[in-house]
């Protein structure tokens, strides 16, 4: 009776994987707050695309992106929460607390899985936002990835050697943050300050976040200070905030943000801005073919006039 109350996830899936045993792991406690954090993550996935449903197909890119973190999360969340996704680490450092006391510690990979797919997103988020070229993107995507890497691989590493990619992971991490605090600030300038308002906001909140992440992998899985449970609401809080407030503010600031503007001119179903033309110019429609017009002002969608209040051309000569 008991058990068809309760979340049973640690009954059914237990701290034993091929045929070793996790002594420090997360209680039930643990298993019910990644559950918590799953539900909020998948409520906000659902809420952001609700809200791309109401926008143009054109304006839904950053609540397509946004979404899809928290529906990526969700699932990483659901799994910490079912006990799966981990493998028992022996830790570096046995401690005496009984907290933390044990040889083989819980190490959840599927949260790099999860941050592999997820962070590279919330990057792309941010350097469109600031109209960054897409080489430099996928440069500071790549540098994410070192860094997701890095973490899983020291945090699966026994000895000291853990160290080593960590110290390889905080500098990829310092390397995105020059990109973002630096360089894509600077760009966003450019498109007017509506938009560098929008960039500096979600970029401040992202870098402060950001450099969390290293200190939770320090005390959780690097150092073994603080238990399997307190890492859960560690990187729990860190994600929420990451993901779920991140995304909620930049959807708010860029809903009077014309994409167009920061140089994404997105064909829809229904039209093309560059087959339009090309008929135009062959004279497709002077035969009586139909050929639907754009017209920049009644759907937002740029027509070459330039951005509207800023003075600055409609094409990011950049992307
Ligand atoms: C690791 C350990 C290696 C060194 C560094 C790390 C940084 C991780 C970060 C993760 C960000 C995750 C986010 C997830 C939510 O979507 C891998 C912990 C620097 C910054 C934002």
């Amino acid at each position: 009776m008991e058990l068809q109350k309760r979340n049973n996830a640690l009954y059914y899936n237990g701290h034993t994987v091929n045929g070793r045993t996790a002594d420090i792991h997360i209680t039930r406690r643990g298993s019910d707050w990644y559950f918590a954090v799953c539900a909020v993550m998948a409520t906000a996935a659902f809420v952001f695309i609700g809200l791309a449903i109401r926008r143009h197909r054109r304006n839904r890119i950053f609540h397509y992106i946004t979404a899809g973190v928290c529906f990526v999360a969700a699932i990483a969340y659901f799994s910490m929460g079912s006990n799966l996704g981990f493998t028992p680490i022996q830790v570096e450092f046995a401690r005496s607390d009984p907290k933390v006391r044990g040889v083989y510690r819980e190490i959840f990979y599927v949260r790099y899985i999860d941050w592999f797919v997820t962070t590279p997103l919330l990057i792309l988020d941010l350097m469109l936002t600031a109209g960054m070229p897409w080489p430099t993107i996928l440069f500071v995507i790549l540098a994410d990835w070192i860094m997701i890497v890095c973490g899983l691989v020291g945090a699966l590493v026994r000895s000291i050697y853990k160290w080593g990619f960590f110290a390889f992971g905080c500098f990829a991490l310092l390397y995105i943050l020059y990109h973002l605090v630096w360089e894509s600030r600077r760009n966003a300038l450019r498109y007017g300050t509506d938009v560098h308002r929008t960039f500096v906001m979600t970029g401040a909140l992202t870098a402060l976040v950001w450099i969390c992440y290293p200190i939770a992998w320090g005390v959780s899985e690097g150092g073994n200070v603080i238990a399997p449970d307190s890492e859960a609401v560690f990187y729990g809080i860190l994600d929420l905030v990451a993901k779920v407030v991140f995304g909620a503010l930049l959807i708010w600031r860029h809903r009077d943000i014309d994409p167009a503007r920061l140089g994404l001119h997105i064909r829809d179903y229904d039209g093309d801005d560059y087959y339009t033309e090309k008929m135009h110019r062959n004279g497709v429609d002077g035969g009586g073919v139909q050929v639907p017009h754009h017209n920049g002002a009644t759907n937002g969608h740029s027509n070459g006039a330039g951005v509207p209040g800023t003075g600055a051309p409609s094409h990011n000569p950049n992307v």
